[in-house]
Parts: C-alpha cells; sequence; structure tokens
C-alpha cells in the first residue's frame, strides 16, 4: 500500500511541477501586454463618437444664413432682369470679338449708353476699364466683364446711404416727384418697410390736386394698419400741418406725406412744394428730415433733369428709382451717381407692398449682369 501510494505522490509533483513552471512564465509575460491596450482603446473610441455630434449643429447654420442672403439678391435680380436681359445680350455677341482695341471701347461705349448709364458714366467707366486692362495684362475680353462690374460697383457705392430715421420725432418724409412715378405706391410700400423696423407711422394725404389720390392712399393704410390724415378739398399744406402735430401729440415716429405730381404749370407744383416745405419745418424746426423725389426709372436720362430740378427748389435728401422690374434702363442709377450723386434710398421692383428693396451697390451691379 505504501509503496503504491509513494508511487503515487511521487508522480503527481513531478507532473505538476513539469507543467506549472512553463503555464506561469508564460502567462506572466502575456497577461499585461494584452491588458495595456484594452484600457487604451475606449479611450480612443469615446471623443469618435462625441466629434459628429458637435459636427452637425455647424453644418445646419451655414446653410441657413446662404438660404437667406441668396434669396434677397435673388429679388433684385429678378427686379432687374430687363436690365441684365439687355445687356447680357449684347455683351456677349461683344465677347465673341476676339481683341480688345478701340472699336471693341466704342461698342461697349454704345452697350452702356443702351441700358441708359449717360455719356459721363459711360466714358468714366471705359477709361477705368482700359486703365485696369493695361495694369492686368488682360487680353480676354470674357474677363471685362468682371471688371466693368467692379467699376460699376465701385461708381454706384457713391450714391449708397440708406435711410437713417433720426431720433428727432417726428421724422418727417416728404415724397415728392412728377406724377405717375410711384409716390403714392412707395408711400405703402415704405410704411411696410418702417413698421417692420417697429416704428410707428402716419400717413398725409398731401395730394389734393388729384381726386383718387386720397383714396389710394387710404388702401394702403388699410393695408398696414396705419392712420391716413386727409381732408375733402382741402389745402395740402394744411393737411401735412395737422398731420405733424397729430403726430407730436399721439407720439407717432414718423409721417410720411404724399404731396401732388401734376398741377396746371410746373412753376404751381414747385411753387406748392416749397410752400409745404416750410409749414412742415413750422411745426418741427428739423422737418423735414427727409425730402425723397421718386423717379420712374424708363425716364431714363430725364431722371437727371427731374432730379435738377426738384433739388435745386427743395433740396432732396434721398432718391427712390421705381418700376426697375419694367425697364431695360437700369443704368440710369450710374447716370445719378456720376453727375448729381444723391443717395439712391430705395428701390421698386414691382406693385407689391414688398417690392422695395433698400439700394446697394454691389447687389445691383451684380443683378446687372448674368
Ligand atoms: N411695375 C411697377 N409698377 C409700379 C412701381 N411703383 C409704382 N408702380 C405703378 O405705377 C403707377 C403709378 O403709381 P402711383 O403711386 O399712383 O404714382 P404717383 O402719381 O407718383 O403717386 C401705379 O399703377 C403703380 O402700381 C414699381 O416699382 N414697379
Ligand atoms: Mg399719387
Amino acid at each position: 500500500m505504501f509503496e503504491f501510494l509513494k508511487k503515487l505522490v511521487k508522480k503527481t509533483p513531478e507532473k505538476k511541477t513539469s507543467e506549472k513552471t512553463p503555464f506561469v512564465k508564460k502567462s506572466i509575460s502575456k497577461k499585461p501586454k494584452v491588458i495595456k491596450p484594452k484600457v487604451v482603446k475606449p479611450k480612443v473610441i469615446k471623443p469618435k463618437v462625441i466629434k459628429p455630434k458637435v459636427e452637425k449643429p455647424k453644418v445646419v447654420k451655414p446653410i441657413e444664413k446662404k438660404s437667406g442672403i441668396f434669396s434677397f439678391a435673388e429679388k433684385i435680380k429678378t427686379g432687374l432682369s430687363k436690365t441684365r436681359e439687355k445687356l447680357s445680350s449684347q455683351l456677349g455677341d461683344l465677347f465673341h470679338v476676339n481683341k480688345i482695341d478701340e472699336n471693341f471701347y466704342e461698342e461697349l461705349e454704345m452697350i452702356l449708353l443702351s441700358a441708359d448709364v449717360g455719356i459721363a458714366a459711360s466714358s468714366f467707366l471705359i477709361e477705368k476699364v482700359k486703365f485696369s486692362v493695361k495694369e492686368n495684362n488682360i487680353s480676354d475680353p470674357k474677363k471685362l466683364k468682371d471688371l466693368l462690374k467692379l467699376e460699376i460697383a465701385k461708381l454706384l457705392e457713391k450714391v449708397e446711404a440708406p435711410l437713417i430715421v433720426k431720433n428727432t420725432y417726428p421724422f418727417v418724409i416728404m415724397m415728392v416727384g412728377v406724377n405717375g412715378t410711384g409716390k403714392t405706391t412707395t408711400i405703402g410700400k415704405l410704411t411696410k418697410l418702417l413698421i417692420d423696423k417697429k416704428h410707428n407711422v402716419l400717413i398725409a394725404a398731401g395730394d389734393t390736386f388729384r381726386a383718387a389720390a386720397s383714396e389710394q392712399l387710404d388702401v394702403w393704410g388699410e393695408r398696414n394698419k396705419v392712420q391716413v390724415i386727409s381732408q375733402t378739398k382741402g389745402d395740402p399744406s394744411a393737411v401735412i400741418f395737422d398731420a405733424v402735430n397729430s403726430a407730436k401729440a399721439k407720439n407717432i415716429d414718423i409721417v410720411i406725406a404724399d404731396t401732388a405730381g401734376r398741377l396746371p404749370t410746373q412753376r404751381n407744383l414747385i411753387d406748392e412744394i416749397t410752400k409745404i416745405k416750410r409749414v412742415i419745418n413750422k411745426c418741427h424746426n428739423q422737418a423735414p428730415q427727409e425730402i425723397l423725389l421718386v423717379i420712374d426709372a424708363n425716364t431714363g436720362q430725364n431722371a437727371i433733369n427731374q432730379l435738377k430740378v426738384f433739388n435745386e427748389a427743395l433740396g432732396i435728401t434721398g432718391l427712390v428709382m421705381t418700376k426697375l422690374d419694367g425697364t431695360a434702363k437700369g443704368g440710369v442709377v450710374a447716370a445719378i451717381a456720376k453727375e448729381l450723386p444723391i443717395p439712391i434710398r430705395f428701390i421698386g421692383v414691382g406693385e407689391g407692398i414688398d417690392d422695395l428693396r433698400v439700394f446697394n451697390a454691389k447687389d445691383y451691379a451684380e443683378a446687372m449682369f448674368e
């Protein structure tokens, strides 16, 4: 028995020791190597999971901003489509010519004149373009379009000065211009813009010469939910005087005064509107703070004459160029910028309440070309 047991005992430890040593040696040397990377791995994975979560909103924001800017510029582009279509087809033909020479410039000048840019502004722009072509060694006529666009934008910057409502309430805006240019319609659109800027507005129906003028203003008043002050067969100065005093009493920020555009003679018209200006000034020594001349873009070069006449009589502080949507004469703003640079505050691109835009030189130049 003992012999047998001894044999058994001897055999087992021999086997154990012989098996243990290689096993232990292997396990000690391998285990820490396996554990270390396991600890590191989850640290690498975690930030990978967080990153895409942070990136997602960053992608959404620029898309929103881009679409906003895009849609605004697009509206001006639509308004100027007739001018752009005409310029593009003519310039397209011209740019098929290979050489930039004197003939090329002469034709370019004719194209600018046809878009009512006017002689002074056209020759000014051609000189600028010629200079840039020499400076930059440009030989490809197609590159000229960008150059021209840039020079027009620079010229138009002279008349880019948006209307600022000064803190001298009531701020009185007097609308003047010849008959049919769009004074009454612009009052309706401008009221909307000012209401959107949180101003309260009162309208004075100062065109007592045309029977339907006051009814037309009532419609715009209702659309904008603002009061329109009028008198049947009243004196225009008296109507506007009442309106400014009423605005003072009611703490209303802005009074927009409509005026007649046609009287039996031009002298009568000028006499009446200069009288209105004096009367407004009696109500408030800083008013009218803004005298807006409304010009129909279809008038083309005659716009300069209208501007001269009204400016000499009243001192025009700003312009509204209307009906740009229906004309190819959109270049007239460049003529104004060159010949009598009075700020173009707004442009009218349609008959709707939202069809008045703040004038911006770069957007305008961009919208003039394809
Ligand atoms: N297409 C277009 N029509 C306009 C614009 N502004 C005014 N009109 C239209 O021109 C006409 C004369 O406008 P109105 O405001 O009565 O001119 P006012 O005599 O100067 O007061 C109306 O039929 C208006 O709808 C414009 O920007 N675009
Ligand atoms: Mg009118």
